[in-house]
C-alpha cells in the first residue's frame, strides 16, 4: 500500500469570542485531513481548565474517506461516508471529570465492519488540555485495501460545545500544574530531595523534608 500522499493539514477554526478562563466554548473542528499520519487540531479559544466536571455534546458534522486505484494511482473524490457509520459516530453527550487534562470524545473507527475492505482503525478524539483549548486529534491509524482499491485518506469535522462545572481541587502531586502526576514532578521533587522546607510543595507528608515518603507519594498517584 502506497502512503505517497503528502498529509495535507487545513483547518478553518470558527469560534465563539469568548474570554480566558469562561464557562462555556463552541470549537468547530473543520477538515482534520491526514493520509494516515497523526494529525492533530487546537482551538483557538479556551474553556477554563479547572472545571470540576465538563459537560459537553458533539455532532459529526462530516467523515469523508478517500480511495486511490493502485494501480492507475487514479484518485477518487472524497466520499461522505457518515451516513453508513455506526449511530454512536454521529454524535454523543456526557460529562467528564475535570480538571484538564481530560478526554471529552475517543472514537475507535472501523470501516466498514469487518470483514469487509477497505478499512480505517485507529483513534479520533477530542481533549481539554491543561491550558483550556481543545484538541482534536487523529493517531494510530491503519488503512487497508481491497481489490486494487487503497484507502488514501480520511477527514473528519465536528464541533463541540462544552460546559464547565464547578472548580476541581488542585491535584496536590501536580507540582508544576500541567494537569498530569509526571517526570516533571518528579524532577522537581528530586531537586528539593533531602533539603529542609517547611511548607515547601514537595514535602507532601508535612515532616519537614522531602525525602522517600513523598516519592512514594507521587509515585502512587503517577499519571
Ligand atoms: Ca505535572
Ligand atoms: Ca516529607
Amino acid at each position: 500500500m502506497d502512503h505517497t500522499v503528502d498529509m495535507i493539514l487545513s483547518t478553518l477554526i470558527a469560534s465563539a469570542a469568548l474570554s480566558q478562563d469562561s464557562d462555556s466554548v463552541e470549537w468547530f473542528f473543520f477538515d482534520l485531513e491526514t493520509n494516515g499520519e497523526a494529525a492533530e487540531f487546537f482551538s483557538t479559544s479556551t474553556i477554563r481548565p479547572n472545571g470540576e466536571t465538563y459537560d459537553y455534546f458533539w455532532t459529526l458534522i462530516s467523515f469523508d474517506i478517500q480511495l486511490t486505484n493502485e494501480e492507475t494511482g487514479f484518485v477518487f473524490p472524497w466520499e461522505d461516508i457518515s451516513a453508513d457509520l455506526p449511530l454512536e459516530y454521529l454524535g454523543g453527550d456526557g460529562t467528564v471529570a475535570g480538571p484538564a487534562l481530560c478526554t471529552i470524545l475517543e472514537l475507535n473507527p472501523t470501516y466498514p465492519e469487518p470483514p469487509e475492505e477497505p478499512e480505517i482503525t485507529g483513534t479520533v478524539g477530542l481533549e481539554i488540555l491543561p491550558d483550556g483549548r481543545g484538541r482534536f486529534y487523529a493517531e494510530d491509524l491503519t488503512f487497508g485495501g481491497y481489490l486494487g482499491y487503497a484507502l488514501t485518506g480520511l477527514r473528519v469535522s465536528l464541533v463541540a460545545n462544552v460546559f464547565a462545572n464547578g472548580e476541581a481541587e488542585p491535584n496536590p502531586y501536580d507540582l508544576n500544574g500541567d494537569g498530569v502526576v509526571g517526570f516533571v514532578d518528579l524532577t522537581q521533587l528530586l531537586s528539593a530531595w533531602g533539603q529542609p522546607c517547611n511548607s515547601c510543595p514537595e514535602d507532601f507528608d508535612g515532616n519537614g523534608s522531602v525525602g522517600f515518603t513523598d516519592l512514594t507519594a507521587l509515585l502512587s498517584n503517577w499519571e
